[in-house]
């Protein structure tokens, strides 16, 4: 295996002999292999656009093998096999598909190769050594690192665009076009030869095509569950049976309130889960109580803690302990082997079960509340007063404090940072590298909270397009705004999120804890000389070289 993927990887280079996430090194040589197949699939299908021929299937096919890899989702070989499977007739499918819109057209189909003809092995041991020869590691051999690592920037960019467009569909939001943008450069990274600068355009093309995937997502969750408002969110435990739901998906918690209205359970959210707190079409439900424990990585304890069922509904899961292995649950697709499957019917009874057989909180905790729901649909509400806070010399600067947490230590900067930032400043925050600081008191200037929740990390678009309208009304653009973002990364929706900023010109951005492995030197160099992209140093320092 050789995985490279996320901030956690071995010695800051790969992970090589097992992933420092639990993922095995045959899972990571399916993966690979899979990411392969699905080239192939978009070879065909992106041709077969070309001419006008789409199929839903083989579009969705390419999307869920994409998330499907993503760190922290699917660490479940036998999933892994079946998927395997499918990619190898869903690209029968898609070759059928472009040969008959040629046909139709008049053309000669062109002959592909590569992953277009790559057999698809029939047994796991030879689909794991295949996997193998198609890895990171490999195309480094073939390309060079540089190379190597700025495919991987666009792939890995790709794989966070297709979470966000698989939560997007679940909501019955989906854009033919955003399927084609990932056919196109499915197909792009299928090359031979590539050059720097090629690669580099097309992570930024990438980049500009994720603001639209984002902006479907926004629709989608808006669209169906209405704007976030502000929301005291409870943070401690109700009197009675519990189930606590994690990952992203806010379709699957209105599933699991609709199937447990009435039977006198209390949901929780986890995680990434807690934005939905403000969504009126989710808060709405009574036995909606409240948030429980903090961000993925504390999910150990915090789920060994928990006196009732979980659901786990995409990343990040960890290995579950045997402690709570038997009510711990997955769902879409989210797997961990030994952990129960709730499949695409939703049908979470299982889930109830595990909650009313487990004990429940005996007592009510006691009460603790934080903010939430400032997305740009509350923030821009007062934008009128932050614009005159801002002129009268009461609020000097807003911080955007944003991004994915880890488990390493380093990590206590963003906290550090939060709580050094001065009085007269106002800090956004989304994803959850926030749980390092959300619980503190941050008081607040003449009324707009000094700390400002925006939600799970694809509301990354709701700061951009609150950043965008206050650059607006103070006729500047992003960088003339006295704003500055501080952004820790993760995993691949990170590398998107990222992309898309570069894109939209932002300049100036401090990313940590560490820099990407795949991002080697001669590619960081570029970036930190066209947007001054700088790795995190101390907070002292940075917060000096921001203020002056
Ligand atoms: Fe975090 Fe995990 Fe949301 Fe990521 S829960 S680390 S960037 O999946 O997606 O912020
Ligand atoms: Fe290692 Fe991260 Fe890949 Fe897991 S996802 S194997 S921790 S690089």
């Amino acid at each position: 295996m050789f995985c490279y993927q996320c901030e956690q990887t071995a010695k800051g280079t790969g992970c090589t002999a097992f992933g420092v996430c639990g993922k095995s090194p045959e899972v990571a040589d399916l993966q690979d292999l899979l990411i392969y197949l699905a080239k192939g699939v978009s070879m065909y299908a992106h041709r077969a656009r070309q001419l006008g021929a789409v199929d839903r299937n083989v579009d969705v096919f390419v999307v869920e093998a994409l998330f499907t890899t993503i760190t922290n989702v699917n660490f479940d070989e036998a999933r892994m096999e079946a998927m395997i499977r499918k990619a190898g007739e869903v690209r029968e499918a898609a070759k059928k598909l472009y040969e008959d819109a040629c046909r139709k057209a008049g053309k000669t189909p062109e002959t592909l190769g590569g992953p277009a003809v790559f057999p698809v092995p029939s047994s796991r041991s030879e689909m794991i050594n295949a996997g193998e020869k198609v890895n990171p590691e490999a195309g480094s051999e073939v390309h060079g690192e540089v190379v190597q690592g700025l495919r991987d920037l666009v792939l890995l960019g790709l794989k966070g665009s297709a979470a966000y467009m698989d939560h997007a569909k679940v909501l019955g939001y989906e854009k033919d076009e955003l399927y084609g943008f990932i056919h196109e450069k499915m197909d792009f990274l299928a090359g031979e030869s590539f050059t720097v600068d090629g690669l580099v355009g097309q992570a930024m093309d990438a980049g500009k095509w994720n603001i639209s995937v984002m902006e479907l997502l926004d629709a989608a969750n808006t669209g169906v569950y209405g704007h976030p408002e502000p929301t005291k969110a409870r943070v401690t435990g109700v009197k009675g049976k519990a189930i606590l739901v994690s990952g992203h998906d806010l379709k699957d918690l209105d599933l699991l309130l609709q199937q447990t209205e009435g039977k006198g359970i209390n949901i929780y959210t986890h995680g990434e889960m807690l934005p939905c707190l403000a969504y009126p079409g989710l808060k709405k439900y009574k036995h909606l109580v409240g948030n429980y424990g903090s961000a993925w990585q504390n999910q150990r304890e915090e789920f060994e803690k928990f006196p009732g069922a979980i659901l786990m509904t995409t990343n990040c899961i960890q290995k579950p302990k045997d402690s709570y292995l038997a009510r711990i649950f997955t769902t879409g697709l989210v797997a961990w082997p030994g952990a129960t499957h709730i499949g695409d019917g939703k049908d979470f009874s299982p889930v109830i079960e595990a909650a009313l057989a487990a004990p429940g909180f005996d007592e009510d905790e006691e009460p603790h509340f934080i903010n939430v729901g400032f997305a740009r649909n509350t923030v821009m509400s007062v934008a009128g007063k932050v614009i005159d806070l801002v002129k009268a010399g009461k609020l000097r600067h807003f911080f955007l404090i944003g991004g994915c947490d880890g488990a390493k230590p380093g990590r206590s900067y963003y906290t550090d940072f939060a709580t050094s930032v001065p009085d007269d400043c106002v800090i956004l925050t989304l994803a959850c590298g926030k749980y390092r600081f959300n619980k503190l008191e941050f008081g607040d200037i003449d009324g707009i909270p000094r700390l400002l929740d925006a939600g799970q990390c694809n509301d990354a678009y709701s700061a951009v397009r609150i950043a965008l309208a206050l650059a607006d009304a103070f006729k500047t653009d992003i960088n003339g705004l006295p704003l500055s973002l501080i952004l820790s990364w993760y995993e691949q929706k990170a590398v998107c999120i990222l992309l898309s900023l570069l894109y939209l010109g932002v300049k100036n951005m401090r990313i940590g804890p560490t820099l990407p492995a795949f991002v080697k030197e001669p590619v960081f160099k570029v970036l930190q000389e066209k947007f001054n992209l700088q790795p995190v140093t101390t907070v002292e320092q940075d917060l000096k070289a921001i203020l002056g």
